[in-house]
């Protein structure tokens, strides 16, 4: 292009400017990209490192002071962003023994992945369930939820929470309870007895909107079911064995927004390299997982997190048995019509 061409564009910009108007032009391959290349960065956060950090918060501030005591899982790539990867936000909490995390609800969608539960707990909805460790525990949006410890052991599990996407339709609301704890109206174990038995009520009703019923799908069930299916049936070469976590009301995703599931891979299984759009999660339950993600070499053991943003390619190999939890937001995708996954 000749300067002169160049000087008359630009200065027919500078007319545009004021009137709040822009050429797309210059800036449609950004907009419309021929595919997602995702700003956010592949990465492991070893909790062998977290743990010290966390525990040191535990003697800084009370959870009751700090509402939520996190840290929270930085994606490396946007240092500030509180972001895993582009939609999630993911942290490590703790809660020391006797410590109250005040009763609160937000219109984020959070789970919870236990991983030194000894005898924590969270309330939601007036329902009180034990914290263990492999439990996948669910807020829904806008439910009343604290958490606690009345044993003398602390608890810590991995938050995710959907805000960025609540916050980027600018619909976010956040309310106190008066007191600490929820008044409880059911017994422990009640919404899995009334929902996650095979069973439901005669008129099927959802106390918590597009989210499930069940709050907390127990190590303790998910586990003998996945290792069940594994031990008769050939894994999938890209997934492994992996069981959703599902709605028994709908058959769809537990939450409306977040995807999550449970896989194993028997040591010394790969996966064969697959990519998707969503942006991805992974705890580590049991094992160790060697990560090809994009041609970078990763490795992530027990409790240890990884980030994988949307449409890298992974292979994921078990070192040793292993068994771990994933949570993206495929979930939201899929109901927009838009996730999409290439396989090799
Ligand atoms: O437990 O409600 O990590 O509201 C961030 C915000 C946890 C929670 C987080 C929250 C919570």
């Amino acid at each position: 292009m000749t300067d002169a061409v160049t000087e008359t564009r630009r200065k027919y910009y500078d007319t545009l400017a004021p009137q709040a108007l822009a050429p797309l032009w210059e800036v449609l391959k950004g907009l419309v990209p021929a595919e997602p290349k995702s700003k956010f960065a592949p990465h492991v956060w070893q909790f062998a490192k977290a743990k010290p950090l966390l525990m040191e918060a535990g003697s800084l501030l009370t959870a009751e002071e700090a509402e939520r005591r996190v840290l929270v899982l930085e994606n490396p790539a946007m240092p500030g962003g509180s972001r895993i990867t582009a939609t999630m936000y993911a942290g490590y909490q703790l809660i020391m023994p006797g410590e109250i995390a005040p009763a609160h609800r937000h219109t984020a969608s959070a789970l919870r992945m236990v991983l030194e539960g000894n005898g924590g707990y969270t309330a939601v909805a007036g329902e009180k369930t034990p914290m263990s460790r492999g439990d996948f525990i669910i807020t829904p949006s806008w439910g009343w939820h604290d958490h606690g410890q009345e044993n003398q052991s602390p608890v810590i599990w991995v938050d995710g929470l959907d805000l960025h996407m609540v916050n980027f339709y600018e619909a976010a609301f956040m309310d106190h309870m008066n007191d600490k704890s929820q008044i409880l109206t059911k017994s422990i174990g009640q919404s899995v007895a009334e929902y996650g038995s095979g069973l439901g009520p005669m008129k099927p009703h959802s106390p918590f909107g597009l989210t499930t019923p069940i709050f907390n799908y127990t190590y303790d069930r998910s586990r003998p079911a996945l290792m069940q299916v594994a031990e008769n049936t050939d894994p999938d070469p890209h997934l492994g064995y992996a069981l959703r976590y599902l709605n028994p009301l709908t058959g769809d995703w537990a939450m409306p927004t977040i995807a999550a599931w449970l896989s194993h891979l028997p040591k010394g299984f790969e996966t064969k390299a697959m990519r998707s759009t969503d942006g991805r999660s992974i705890v580590v339950l049991e094992g160790e997982l060697t990560l090809d993600l994009d041609g970078k070499t990763f490795t992530a053991g027990e409790s240890d997190v990884v980030a994988i943003p949307s449409w890298v390619w992974s292979r994921i190999r078990a070192s040793k048995d292993a068994v771990f939890f994933s949570f993206s937001d495929r979930a939201a995708q899929e109901k927009i019509g838009i996730y999409r996954e290439e396989r090799q």
